[in-house]
């Protein structure tokens, strides 16, 4: 293996509140968070992918950039980094329309983000892949502008997910949330109260989207579309907004659009609808609420969050509302699960003084019982060591390349 002459660090996010929106095109409120991809790399002359990786059933892959890129086996973790290639390369992207030889990359990739937990590994690695190859091929894209690019082409992986997590790993800033909006794609940092702590709590379930998860998510983002357009054929001719919920929430007021969907959508998918437009609220609700420091109110929106994913958009599970209930017994302002959900990871928000007192309790309640039946070494938590299944998050800076260290 070259020696390597640069690193690509990747965060993966949590998300705060704002949950199962973003492929719906409306705005989001998560964070970079401290833990990250990370790809250590040299640059080839030949137009060719070759990379390891440290964990665990990762075997090495190496592919070729002047011919089609193509999947590997569903789950295979290799697609994540061919999904940045066939984005950059092919897809009418920044490398395709290259007048010089592709150069490639050789490298390890390594990671202390929990996989399969709902903090946006998958995206984290094809934000890395696609910043190394960018690097040996000396061309810059702009961070949004990469976002977009990424996001688009993470869905070469089978699943169609929105575009928070490629916005957060890339513009993320050191001590602020980032509100992100679509169409146009935006992030705007959001400054964080000092006092305000979070808590990353595992379900100790992997909520694999490339695996089982994936058919569950896209089921969601199609019934969205199915429940919009069902919405919008029953508002009065002439009155319609164009077909999005961005112009429909922006039109009509929640409680006016719930009113009319009940009257249209059947029960199956008004939940769905309910979830969408309630959840588009909070945000707005919360993003104020962080910016004059109102924790509680923070946290009880978190807490509407939770319920609503739970009951609405079915997406929770028994550990996770096990977690959400402990943790605000305990004294936290507000809790909920965070990402896709299926399993994966729960948010806590503390104040300083509450945080040791809830990660406590959830140690003693939720982790403790659980550690006797099974090792934690079977957690998500692939390469954190086993007895950290919770962690204090902190808002953190975007990806980046740097000069290998010596
Ligand atoms: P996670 O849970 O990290 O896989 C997924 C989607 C997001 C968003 C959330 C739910 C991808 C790559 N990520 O995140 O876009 O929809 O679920 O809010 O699809």
């Amino acid at each position: 293996m070259t020696e390597p002459r640069w690193r690509v660090i990747a965060p993966g996010r949590v998300n705060l509140i704002g949950e199962h929106i973003d492929y719906n095109g409306l705005p989001v409120l998560p964070m970079a968070l401290d833990r990250a991809v990370r790809i250590d790399f040299a640059t080839l002359d030949e137009p060719v992918v070759r990379l390891t990786s440290t964990a665990p059933g990762c075997e090495l892959t190496e592919f070729r950039l002047d011919r089609p890129v193509v999947r590997a086996l569903q789950g295979d973790w290799s697609n994540y980094v061919r999904a940045a290639a066939w984005g950059l390369v092919e897809n009418k992207g920044p490398l395709e329309a290259c007048d010089r030889p592709l150069r490639g990359i050789e490298g390890q990739v390594d990671s202390n983000l929990p996989v399969a937990s709902g903090l946006a590994s998958s995206s984290a690695l094809v934000v890395a892949g696609a910043l190394a190859l960018l690097k040996a091929n000396d061309v810059e894209v702009a961070p949004l502008d990469l976002a977009a690019l990424t996001a688009h082409a993470e869905q070469f992986t089978g699943v169609q997910g929105g575009g928070m997590d490629q916005a957060a790993c890339l513009c993320g800033v050191v001590g602020h949330a980032l509100r992100i909006d679509f169409d146009p794609l935006r992030a705007t940092p959001v400054p964080m109260p000092d006092d305000w702590r979070w808590i990353v709590a595992s379900s100790l379930a992997r909520a694999e989207k490339s695996r089982g998860a994936m058919r569950a998510y896209n089921a969601r983002t199609r019934e969205c579309g199915e429940v919009l357009a069902q919405v919008v054929a029953a508002l009065p001719s002439g009155g319609a907004p164009s077909r999005s919920y961005r112009a429909l929430t922006g039109a009509i007021s929640v409680d006016e659009l719930l009113d009319r969907a009940a009257r249209a959508v059947g029960p199956r998918l008004l939940p769905r609808f309910r979830h969408v437009v309630t959840e588009r609220r909070r945000v707005e609700e919360a993003q104020r609420a962080m910016a004059e420091a109102r924790i509680d109110e923070f946290g009880a929106l978190m807490v509407q969050s939770h319920k609503s994913l739970r009951d609405n958009y079915e997406v929770s599970t028994p550990a996770l509302d096990e977690i959400v209930s402990i943790a605000l017994d305990a004294g936290a302002a507000g809790a909920r699960l965070t990402g896709a959900g299926f399993g994966g990871c729960a948010i806590v928000l503390c104040s300083r003084r509450t945080a040791p007192t809830v990660v406590e309790a959830l140690m003693a309640r939720f982790y403790a019982k659980r550690r006797k039946r099974r090792s934690l070494d079977d957690s998500p938590f692939g390469t954190v060591p086993p007895q950290e299944p919770i962690f204090e998050a902190r808002a953190s800076a975007g990806a980046r390349v740097a000069a290998y260290p010596l």
